[in-house]
């Protein structure tokens, strides 16, 4: 069942009523497809939903894999060729978790199929694709969701309530990093996501692309940016089988290494404030380092994904002789997702990000609403990866 995107009103229903369905196909179903998976399955028994999800279908080009993917995850089928989930009638959603070259392609069938689309970040490999697949959605009038979870972290959603609540006065700062460790050794693989032709990007699109929406989501949009791509080993054993574990087996022969390991950049943001980005796959010992810092006149801010449940805050308002950075437990019921899940204290997990956009996405298509990030916003997104791309290459400032 579609819902009217244009503007109905929530609905309540009467208990004993119904809910109407809204019914999932997956394409993908490795890292993300697990996570997503996860979150379609659990997400109705923590929230209190207007709609039911339908897990419906999986699909994978490895039928043996996509199927033990479907029994594990609790999907009700599973598909070797993600034309025909599209082609289902019965789907309302579908949810592009592959790798990036085939985002572009699975997004415009599925818009022109009338499908609402989710699709996970960066939502293209270049910024042309990403402007076809958001002129597809445009032209479909369908909503769209973009899998920037980490915006959903409780902890998160509390800065961006404080600094809109004004309790952080203007912002001066915004630093950012997203630090991995996990190609720092030289004979790991060239697997898909250190692929050009595969993943569009290394560092700079599949995490750098996570900092710059955290930039974007709590101090504004970007006005012009200055970066440095880097790649510190140029060539890695070729891939064999791969693991469940975003690693795999070797073939014996060497390959050239054509994505970055690592992604700086400067940014003036269109509010005045500063900002600096930086992601690597090599800082060696930092394991899903997603971490900020954001000063401002009344207050500032620092979050740390590998301490997820926390958000550090420093009151410049606060009687002086008592001023000094507190933490503040993102776990209460009034923290935003938090009274979702467990009694104050008794924290919450990265799954748990997956969980609170979809909850978020499904019941605003269910209201005709947009949800929040959308495709409009994946599109924004992709604009600075490729300016900071192109100011690598031109060793130069680009707007814009
Ligand atoms: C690998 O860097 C990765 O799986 C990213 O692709 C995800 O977007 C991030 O959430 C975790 O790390």
């Amino acid at each position: 069942m579609l819902f009217p995107v244009t503007g109905s009103t929530p609905q309540e229903y009467p208990s004993g009523m119904a809910k109407p369905v809204l019914t999932i196909g997956l394409l993908g179903y490795q890292f993300m497809g697990k996570a997503h998976s996860n979150a379609y399955r659990q997400v109705g028994r923590y929230f209190d939903l207007p709609v039911e999800i339908r897990m419906k279908t999986i699909c994978g080009r490895n039928e043996a894999k996509v199927r033990q993917a479907a029994e594990v995850f609790g999907w009700e089928g599973h598909e070797t060729d993600w034309r025909k989930v599209i082609a289902d009638p019965e789907i309302d959603i579908i949810d592009i978790s592959t790798p990036g070259n085939t985002h572009c392609e699975m997004a415009i069938a599925a818009a022109e199929a009338g499908k609402i689309l989710f699709c996970e970040k960066p939502i293209g490999n270049t910024l042309s694709e990403a402007e076809k697949m958001a002129e597809a959605v445009r032209k479909s009038g369908k909503p769209s969701a973009v899998f920037h979870n980490y915006r959903k972290a409780p902890a998160v959603a509390l800065a961006k309530r404080m600094i809109d609540e004004g309790k952080i006065g203007k912002i001066f700062h915004f630093r950012a990093c997203y630090l991995q460790d996990w190609i720092a050794d030289p004979n790991f693989p060239i697997v898909w996501r250190l692929n050009k032709e595969v993943a569009g990007s290394g560092t700079h699109g599949d995490i750098c692309s996570h900092i710059i929406d955290m930039g974007r989501y709590l101090v504004g949009e970007m006005k012009e940016v200055n970066g440095l791509l880097h790649t510190f080993v140029t060539e890695r054993p070729i891939a064999g089988e791969i693991d469940d574990r975003m690693g795999a087996s070797t073939t014996g022969e060497m390959g050239k290494v054509d994505v970055d390991d690592a992604s700086i950049f400067l940014c003036h943001f269109e509010s005045g404030a500063l900002g600096t980005f930086e992601a690597s796959r090599f800082a060696v010992g930092r394991k899903n380092y997603n971490r900020f810092e954001l000063y401002g006149s009344k207050g500032s801010l620092i979050f740390n994904m590998e301490r997820m449940n926390e958000l550090e805050y420093y009151n410049n308002e606060d009687p002086v002789g008592t001023q000094g950075f507190r933490v503040i437990q993102a776990t209460e019921g009034g923290h935003p997702y938090a009274g979702q899940y467990w009694p104050v204290g008794h924290i919450i997990g990265y799954e748990h990000t997956f969980m609170n956009l979809v909850a978020d996405a499904v019941t605003a298509v269910h209201d005709g609403r947009e949800p929040s990030p959308n495709m409009e916003e994946g599109l924004k997104n992709q604009r600075v990866l490729d300016a900071v791309e192109r100011s690598s290459v031109g060793r130069c400032w680009v707007s814009l």
